[in-house]
């Protein structure tokens, strides 16, 4: 067996105030984070993509083996095609795939089959998760380890500015024909990311968060 190397820590993040302080002015700014549906066509560079992308290819992950898959799509042809391929499969979701549940739940967010967004937003990240590594090694807690990243991914657009959207149109095989994906890789999640419209609504519904004594335990 090899020995492991170790090396000092030294890069340390200093938020230069007390944790509580540091902590609370993190939750200050996460808490202003909303999903809207509604995207700008202000363009946002690949520059600011790629930053975002290292975020979030920055999470832990089990083994450490990183697998993730950000496929970046700005053409607009490309988000066309999943536009029409996301809305057709809305469709039997709306039309009968959802449980009465489900459509009841969904009715405070206003959501339907139509998804301009696919096109409006400058990117779509489409998060795949790789059931085995490029060099065909294994991969380990592959759930944890891409929900971790896309959480990343999902702060450091807020950081920057920008709005995302989580959207999970189901199923999403289809993602991965049209962006000739290998089989090893799976699609998970497809966030628009961009600036959100200037007259943007959001529902009022998603405003109402846990208070924390419902979601914290201390023992
Ligand atoms: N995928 C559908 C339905 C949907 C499901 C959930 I759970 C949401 O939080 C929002 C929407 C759609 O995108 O409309």
């Amino acid at each position: 067996m090899t020995q492991p190397e170790f090396v000092p820590l030294t890069d340390r993040y200093d938020p230069g105030a007390p944790p509580a302080d540091a902590a609370r002015g993190f939750y200050e700014m996460m808490d202003k984070r909303r999903t809207v549906r509604e995207f700008s066509s202000r363009d946002v560079s690949k520059d600011t993509i790629e930053w975002i992308v290292r975020t979030a290819s920055s999470a832990p992950s089990g083994a450490n083996k990183q697998p993730w898959r950000f496929v970046c799509v700005r053409d607009p042809e490309t988000k066309r095609q999943i536009r029409a391929a996301a809305e057709e499969e809305e469709r039997a979701f709306y039309e009968r795939r959802a449980s009465d549940e489900w459509l009841k739940d969904l009715e405070p967010l206003g959501t339907d089959p139509n998804k301009p967004f696919l096109e409006a937003a400058p990117w779509l990240i489409i998060v795949f998760k790789l059931t085995r590594n490029d060099d065909g090694g294994s991969v380990y807690y592959i759930n944890e380890s891409i929900g971790l990243a896309c959480g990343f991914l999902l702060a450091a657009a807020h950081a920057a500015g920008l709005a995302t959207l989580t959207h999970t149109p189901s199923p999403m095989g289809f993602l991965s024909e049209l962006l000739e994906r290998p089989e090893y890789e799976r699609p998970f999640l497809l966030i628009p990311v961009g600036y959100p419209a200037d007259e943007v609504l959001i529902p009022k519904a998603a405003l109402n968060k846990k208070p924390l004594d419902e979601v914290m335990v201390v023992k």
